[in-house]
């Protein structure tokens, strides 16, 4: 039998985040190797393990696979969490690929330079985003279909990737979904589902915010 999946990345969320979320998501038990010095991401590029040059990158089946869409699709079509024909895929990547716009500029927000006052002035424009662009159209799918998921009525990488963004929306503003009934319902529905329900405990391998400790770390990493 194959090893456990093996992660490389920082001890923080930015692009892995999502990896972690789904291979929890399906069950799977991973090993993570931090990076934490220039020198240990100096090694993996010299040591000819990044295609790119670029993490993340995860061990998994005998591939040493980057480009952290490629990561995810291989892990949903592996755990079936990728639909079961070409349409619900089309459909699937379209969710996934809207809520990964959304929690990408959440994930960007700390790294980004500026004053508080700046930063302030980002945060309302991405809430107003969430709630403007990116929350109508998941509470639509769902009024339309009537359906526990968004596609298929079965738990898809989609669905993944949409409760990541709805939980680090609501870090910047816990009543983010006030005006969205189906979706509070949606997110209490999902994050009850046993493996996510585990790795939004305490103590998983789900990374925190990251703070500016944690930010001061990474950045000095890269420059
Ligand atoms: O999605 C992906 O995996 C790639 N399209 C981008 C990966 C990427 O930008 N990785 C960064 C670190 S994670 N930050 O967001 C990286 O490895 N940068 C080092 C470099 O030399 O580009």
């Amino acid at each position: 039998m194959a090893g456990k999946p093996k992660l490389h990345y920082f001890n923080t969320r930015g692009r892995m985040e999502p990896i972690r979320w789904l291979l929890a998501a399906a069950g799977i038990e991973f090993e993570e190797q931090y990076i934490q010095s220039k020198g240990e991401l100096e090694k993996l590029k010299q040591d000819g393990l990044l295609l790119f040059q670029q993490v993340p990158m995860v061990e998994i089946d005998g591939m040493k696979m980057v480009q952290t869409r490629a990561i995810l699709n291989y892990i949903a079509g592996k755990y079936n969490l990728y639909g079961k024909d070409l349409k619900e895929r089309a459909l699937i990547d379209m969710y996934s690929e809207g809520a990964v716009d959304l929690n990408e500029m959440i994930m960007i927000l700390p790294f980004k330079q500026g004053d508080a006052k700046e930063k302030e002035k980002e945060k309302t424009a991405i809430l107003e985003k969430a709630t403007g662009r990116y929350f109508p159209v998941f509470e639509k799918v769902l009024k339309d279909h009537g359906q526990d998921f968004l596609v298929g009525n079965q738990l898809s990488k989609a669905d993944v990737q949409l409760l990541e963004a709805i939980l680090t929306t609501e870090e910047l503003k816990a009543d983010v979904l006030s005006k969205f009934p189906l979706l509070k319902a949606y997110k209490t529905r999902i994050s009850n589902i046993p493996t996510i329900k585990k790795f939004l405990q305490p103590g998983s391998p789900r990374r925190p915010a990251p703070d500016e400790k944690t930010v001061d770390d990474v950045m000095k990493i890269f420059y």
